[in-house]
């Protein structure tokens, strides 16, 4: 940086200064006046001021991205779940209290024109949000990296409950602007689809030609990414598709307009909506064709536009690694080997050395179900010459691995990329590992079972490829931003520093004996519980069991997770309640709050947000539990939400069966905000539990080896259903009806049935164990000083837990990549 620089938005760091910035705005951008304006006018007003104020620390790490040409990290994922960005964006740039004192003094409530952002849900839940929490570490710690991904023009539905039971409406989150973005329509690339292959002329050895019979353009829109005030803001680059002239002009000149237009929108379909399956992949043509628009639009920028001309491709690897965010855009290795091969002309095993260097493969799955795999007949169909590419590569691999083990075809039949049952079709992840040269699980116990069993084979053939990435959620946001009060707290006790440098949070420990500091620590949790309080009442009508405890399970529905057993427990306190096994003045006050979307295609995980809902309906309407339980279920719940919910929770409820749940990022979330977990031994649960220790945690449950071994033994769910009571009388209270105006059919048989016949995530079998850690629970809470105490110690021990540390594993581990501060 040459020294007549200013530091971060200090060009014109007054209030003044951001005063006149934003009406001008108001009246040049969006053409109205201060007294006309209507809210979505001042927020986007106030949205380009903030844009202007990152926009030369912007351009400059651009410009020096292009001059250093240092290894560079390309994070490619098809989701990336960013939340409300106005907030974060002001408190990156330095400008939150400015931009506060600005419109105060305008008469502009700024809490108002939050309200009015709307997030873009680009994800689906964790993986997304994690692809989110690592870009902003990233630019924070100052790395050159550029995120890469799709600009879904609806994102992650909206969640509305008809009757408790799910109703997807699209979600338009265009519909009133996007401020955060720069279209570069004159920067689109084409992106080519269908056809076949044929002998190339001249060219390399074994070069073919592709002639692909249809091909959009990729448009990227670019989003800043501004690290935490160091002067850097990195770019994420969405791709959005756009039918090309070319494409329908042909169809305009044979005269079917009609059928012109509809080629239009069949392009554009690409990036149309986002798919809402969260570990249950579908295998939609659709879906492969997303995922390699934007991975081949990603390369083609990064060769073409970060490289400079005639960049040696030799030396990819000490320029870039190319980060797979799961099995999404592993189609990317393929893509690089053809345009090595057939458009530079390289031969095959130098393409392949090369190939096998600069590609890291994530998997955040331990679900066999979760690894895509796709059809030889659809990826033929699509892309004919990466299918070419793709047997090739598993050609030579199948050789390596009968080199290695003679006479084990059978190994040879699991390892292969080329699954011939039930139908053809290619393994992704078994191409990723092949691939990549590393391979990363997310938290210690899933990098272990990982290597033990999702992909025991390519770890013991290829032991050093496989590592470990505990995840980690930024600060900023999910501390910083969303809990003021503790903030605060923290900064008072310790400085700032903690923002950049969680660790730091330890030196909180000694505090955690100060009945003052304690104290103070309550009063801001009760803050927080009244702050959501009103957002639930807002949101639809929800109450709270006035300020009793906040237990909340907040995570995509799905089996594993196990929402059911959650289901059990609230379900088993009732009819305890009912039937007067528990007396009531013995029920801590608490509040159940969920927050859990569903596939729209999922249809037990829909039955089980109906039976919640339904279960709600009939506590919620008992005026004897007023001010003891409640159910609050809000629709739709997201980022947004996030951010209000876990500053004010007490419980964090992470209670997947044990070996199934990868990592989970919501369980650190909670932990850094002061709530205690109660848990099983699952993902990073095990090393939360590690770090505040055992008192200061509540776990439960089966181990993963008690799991795998009843599994084996044969499960037998109907034996738990006899022989616990309470179990039997709280499934029976469900199959009764009395949660559904008598009705014992739909919703209600299904989960019945499916809980004491099959229970695959093997609730019933955890449920007494479930019990007692709630009973302990209570207990604990009923001393609310030595809660404190805990929840003081969570927050204390959990600085482990940043992305910061992720992302410093990463380049430790993996990619080798190496900071540049803008500043220096
Ligand atoms: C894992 F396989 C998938 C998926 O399709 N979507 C998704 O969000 C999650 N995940 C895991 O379920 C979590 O345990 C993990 O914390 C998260 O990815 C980020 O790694």
């Amino acid at each position: 940086m040459n020294e007549n620089t200013p530091p971060v938005a200090a060009r014109e760091h007054t209030v003044e200064s951001f005063t006149r910035e934003f009406l001008r705005e108001l009246n040049f951008s969006q053409g109205v006046d201060l007294d006309r304006a209507s809210d979505n006018d001042k927020y986007l007003a106030l949205a380009k001021t903030v844009r202007h104020y990152l926009m030369t620390r912007w351009l400059e790490t651009l410009r020096n991205q292009y001059t250093d040409q240092a290894k560079t990290v390309a994070y490619l994922s098809a989701e990336f779940l960013l939340g409300p960005q106005l907030e974060n964006s002001m408190l990156a740039a330095n400008l939150d209290s400015i931009a506060a004192e600005s419109l105060r003094g305008l008469g502009i409530d700024i809490e108002e024109l939050r309200g009015v952002e709307i997030e873009p849900g680009l994800g689906n839940g964790g993986l997304g949000r994690l692809a989110a929490c690592f870009i902003d570490s990233l630019a924070t710690l100052n790395v050159p990296s550029i995120g890469y991904g799709i600009r879904y023009e609806y994102g992650i539905f909206r969640q509305t409950f008809v009757d408790g039971k799910q109703v997807e409406k699209p979600d338009d989150w265009l519909r009133l602007g996007s401020p955060w973005e720069i279209a570069h329509p004159e920067n689109a690339v084409e992106v080519h689809f269908g056809g076949h292959t044929k002998k190339a002329h001249g060219g390399a050895e074994g070069a073919r030609a592709w002639l692909p019979d249809w091909h959009v353009m990729a448009v990227p829109y670019n989003y800043m990414v501004p690290g935490y005030r160091n002067g850097r803001v990195n770019t994420l680059r969405l791709w959005s598709a756009k039918a090309t002239r070319a494409f329908d002009l042909q169809i305009f000149n044979e005269g079917d307009y009609e059928e012109a237009v509809r080629a239009q929108t069949f392009a554009e379909n690409i990036s149309k909506v986002i798919y809402p399956e969260d570990s249950t992949p579908q295998g939609k043509e659709l879906r492969l064709q997303q995922q390699y628009f934007f991975v081949a639009a990603s390369l083609r920028d990064f060769l073409t536009n970060v490289l400079p001309p005639d960049y040696p491709l030799e030396n990819l690897p000490n320029r870039v690694t190319w980060q797979l965010n799961d099995t999404h855009p592993v189609i990317a290795v393929p893509e690089l080997m053809r345009i090595l091969i057939d458009e530079r002309g390289w031969d095959w095993d130098k393409a392949w050395g090369i190939t096998q260097q600069v590609f890291a493969y994530t998997c955040h799955t331990l679900l066999p179900e979760a690894l895509e795999v796709w059809p030889t007949d659809l990826l033929g169909k699509l892309l004919p010459r990466h299918l070419e590419i793709i047997y090739q590569i598993n050609d030579e691999f199948v050789d390596q691995v009968r080199a290695a083990y003679p006479g084990d075809e059978l190994r040879v039949r699991r390892m292969s990329i080329v699954a011939e049952h039930p139908v053809r079709a290619v393994r992704m992840a078994h191409l990723a590992t092949v691939a990549g040269f590393k391979v990363n699980g997310v938290a210690a116990l899933h990098s272990k079972l990982l290597a033990e069993k999702l992909l025991v084979d390519f770890a013991q053939m290829w032991p050093e490829k496989f590592t470990n990435v505990t995840n980690g959620i930024t600060p900023r946001r999910f501390v910083r931003l969303s809990n003021p009060g503790l903030s605060g707290l923290i900064t008072e006790a310790i400085g700032d520093g903690w923002i950049t440098d969680l660790d730091q949070l330890s030196r909180l420990e000694p505090l955690a004996d100060d009945a003052e500091f304690r104290r103070r620590f309550r009063e801001i949790k009760s803050s927080n519980k009244v702050r959501l309080a009103g957002v639930l009442a807002k949101r639809g009508d929800i109450e709270l069991a006035g300020d009793g405890m906040v237990d909340a399970m907040v995570k995509r529905l799905h089996e594993y997770k196990r929402q059911s057993l959650k289901l059990l427990h609230i379900v088993s306190v009732y009819e305890g309640i009912c039937s007067g096994r528990i007396p009531l003045d013995s029920v801590t006050p608490r509040t159940f709050v969920f927050g859990a979307k569903a596939a729209p295609g999922y249809v037990r995980a829909k039955e089980t947000i109906e039976l919640i809902n339904a279960v709600g309906r009939t506590i919620n309407a008992d005026a004897s539990l007023k001010g003891r339980l409640k159910v609050a279920f809000p629709a739709n719940y997201n980022v947004t939400l996030a951010e209000v919910l876990i500053p004010a929770a007490d419980l964090s409820e992470q209670i997947s069966l044990a070996g199934k749940e990868a990592s989970g990022t919501g369980n650190m979330k909670f932990a850094l905000n002061g709530a205690l977990t109660i848990g099983t031994d699952d993902g990073a649960n095990v090393e939360i539990r590690k770090l505040v220790g055992d008192e200061n945690f509540f776990l439960f449950g089966m181990d993963e080896p008690a799991a795998a071994a009843l599994q084996a033994s044969g499960y037998h769910p109907d034996e738990f259903y006899e022989s616990d009571a309470d179990l039997k009388a709280a499934l029976d209270m469900i199959a009764s009806g009395a949660f559904t105006g008598g009705d014992q059919g739909g919703a209600v048989t299904s989960i019945f049935a499916d809980l004491t016949e099959h229970d695959r995530f093997m609730a019933l079998a955890d449920f007494r164990s479930y019990l007692d850690a709630q009973a302990k629970v209570e207990a604990a809470y009923a001393d609310q000083d030595a809660w404190s105490r805990s929840a003081v110690l969570n927050v204390a021990r959990s600085g482990f837990f940043s992305s910061d540390r992720s992302i410093r594993d990463y380049l430790d581990r993996i990619w080798k990549a190496k900071p540049i501060d803008q500043n220096a």
